[in-house]
């Protein structure tokens, strides 16, 4: 296939010359960011690779060996349902949006664009990993990610350069430009600056800040703009997958952990070669805490308008009975005075909370699977979730201390617990003292149990990435 082959789509892009000119403005831009920031080696290896092909539920079942560059980023939403109607907030019965009404398109866009940066940031972020993989199962998973992150990122500029114009194709643009961590030119949201350059922060992101990306493009998925929700919601199937990958990835370093805890000199996992259950709980407290960030502030009046305005919904909108939200009221605790009291306030202004409870309900599912992975291991450790409040800097809780149960603490009580809540520069140090590669077929990296099974009709021991032929 040509470097600059024609663009994969279902929106029948053949007969909009305009648009189709403008992402093939777009394309080889794309490419170089890709070359230039994606994932750093194995661009001419051959990755067995799932790609959609179309939106069909067997569209998706395509697996073969591709080179990364040849990846088939296309353009696909969900089918058009032509009769829908708005379902929530004050637009609730109207004609489901296919152009951006005039008077929200400077938040439309900024929803649109903050997703989007999203994307391409989760790429630069995991740009060096394909080094240090502990196998090549999870090596093709990693790509699998980069190549579908850099979909949802062609996704949000269709929208882009469809709906929004000059405007529209500079925001495109400057989403190639902004850099992860780069202090002069950083990603919009802050966990997409932080490093992730170690499996196990590969695996927590997967399993936190991709599962923000879950319940922000599920909510998005109900939009009145039409355009945006079948995009999200296609989205949504690849996302599946990441999360997978991070729950799975987690739960595969604990159950590894407990076994080696069982053999280890004085249960000292360390001394074996293993990552010890307490340094995972400080990488579970360092990125749940940051990726609850995300969902933004507790009372938010940006929430409220996103609502107001029928552009996002809540988790399963669609299922739920009052979709007004206008007479009800959220609680909320609040500190006054070093004290938590508990507040009322509009729901509507509460939707980023009322958004993150179902998030971390669907943590703490998770929890409970690694804690039963550990006990049938013979373990006797178990692992939880920090509170909501710890370690914030964004919201009615930043610019306060608080426990990892949520007490409220002086600043001398967080510094002097810190190193037992968030990983060290001696715990960092020793998690980058395993990442060594192995890239041989059928081998796990000692600190990992295997998979149960492989993936794409492949078992754990297949070739998943094989070099250019010699
Ligand atoms: N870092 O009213 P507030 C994904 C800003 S992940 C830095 O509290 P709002 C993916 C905020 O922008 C999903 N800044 O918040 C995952 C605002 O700025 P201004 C991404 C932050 O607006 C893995 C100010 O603080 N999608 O897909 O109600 C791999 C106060 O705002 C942060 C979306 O986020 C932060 N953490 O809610 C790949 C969906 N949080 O106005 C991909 C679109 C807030 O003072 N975005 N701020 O300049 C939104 O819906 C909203 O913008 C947010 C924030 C939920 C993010
Ligand atoms: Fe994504
Ligand atoms: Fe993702």
């Amino acid at each position: 296939m040509s470097r600059f082959s024609s663009i994969p789509n279902n929106v029948d892009l053949e007969s909009d010359k305009r648009l189709q000119r403008a992402l093939e403005q777009w394309q080889p831009d794309f490419l170089s960011w890709w070359t230039e920031m994606g994932p750093d080696g194995f661009q001419q290896h051959d990755v067995w690779l799932r790609t959609a092909i179309s939106v069909e539920p067997n569209g998706w079942a395509h697996y073969d060996y591709v080179k990364m560059p040849d990846y088939r980023w296309g353009i696909f939403l969900v089918p058009q349902d032509k009769d829908r109607k708005i379902h929530f907030g004050d637009n609730i019965g109207r004609p489901a949006w296919n152009e951006v009404p005039g008077e929200l398109r400077g938040t439309l866009r900024r929803i649109i664009v903050t997703q989007a940066d999203t994307e391409p940031a989760s790429v630069e972020q995991q740009r060096a990993l394909g080094h240090t993989a502990p196998s090549l199962y999870d090596m093709r998973n990693l790509f699998q990610v980069n190549v579908e992150e850099g979909r949802h990122l062609w996704a949000m500029v269709h929208l882009l350069h469809q709906y929004f114009g000059r405007d529209g194709r500079e925001e495109a643009e400057e989403l190639l430009q902004r850099r992860s961590g780069n202090p002069d030119k950083p990603r919009i949201l802050r966990t997409f600056n932080e490093r992730t350059d170690d499996w196990l922060s590969f695996f927590m992101f997967t399993m936190f800040t991709d599962r923000d990306g879950k319940y922000q493009l599920a909510a998005l998925a109900q939009s009145g703009f039409d355009p945006l929700a079948r995009a999200t919601q296609f989205m949504l199937t690849e996302e599946a997958f990441h999360l997978f990958v991070g729950e799975t990835g987690i739960e595969r370093v604990v159950r590894r952990s407990a076994q080696l805890e069982k053999s280890a000199p004085a249960g000292d996992v360390r001394k074996v070669g293993g990552i010890d259950l307490p340094t995972i709980q400080k990488y579970i407290n360092f990125w749940f805490s940051s990726s609850v960030e995300l969902f933004g502030g507790e009372v938010s009046s940006n929430a409220a308008e996103y609502f107001a305005t029928s552009l996002k919904g809540r988790y399963r909108e669609d299922q739920k009975s009052d979709n007004l939200a206008l007479d009800a009221a959220y609680d909320i605790d609040v500190l006054e005075a070093g004290r938590l009291v508990r507040q009322q306030v509009p729901l509507r202004n509460a939707m980023n909370e009322v958004l993150r409870d179902e998030y971390v309900a669907d943590c703490e599912r998770a929890v409970r699977r690694w804690n039963k992975a550990i006990a049938e291991e013979g373990g006797t450790f178990e692992l939880r979730l920090p509170h909501r409040r710890f370690n914030r800097s964004m919201g009615i809780y930043s610019g306060h201390r608080f426990d990892v149960d949520g007490n409220p603490i002086s600043d001398e009580q967080f510094e002097a617990g810190r190193d037992g809540w968030l990983p060290s520069e001696a715990d960092r140090e020793h998690v980058r003292s395993l990442m060594t590669p192995v890239h041989e077929p059928g081998k796990y990296a000692n600190w990992i149990a295997p998979p149960n099974k492989g993936v794409g009709g492949q078992g754990v021991d297949f070739e998943y990435v094989r070099g250019p032929a010699a």
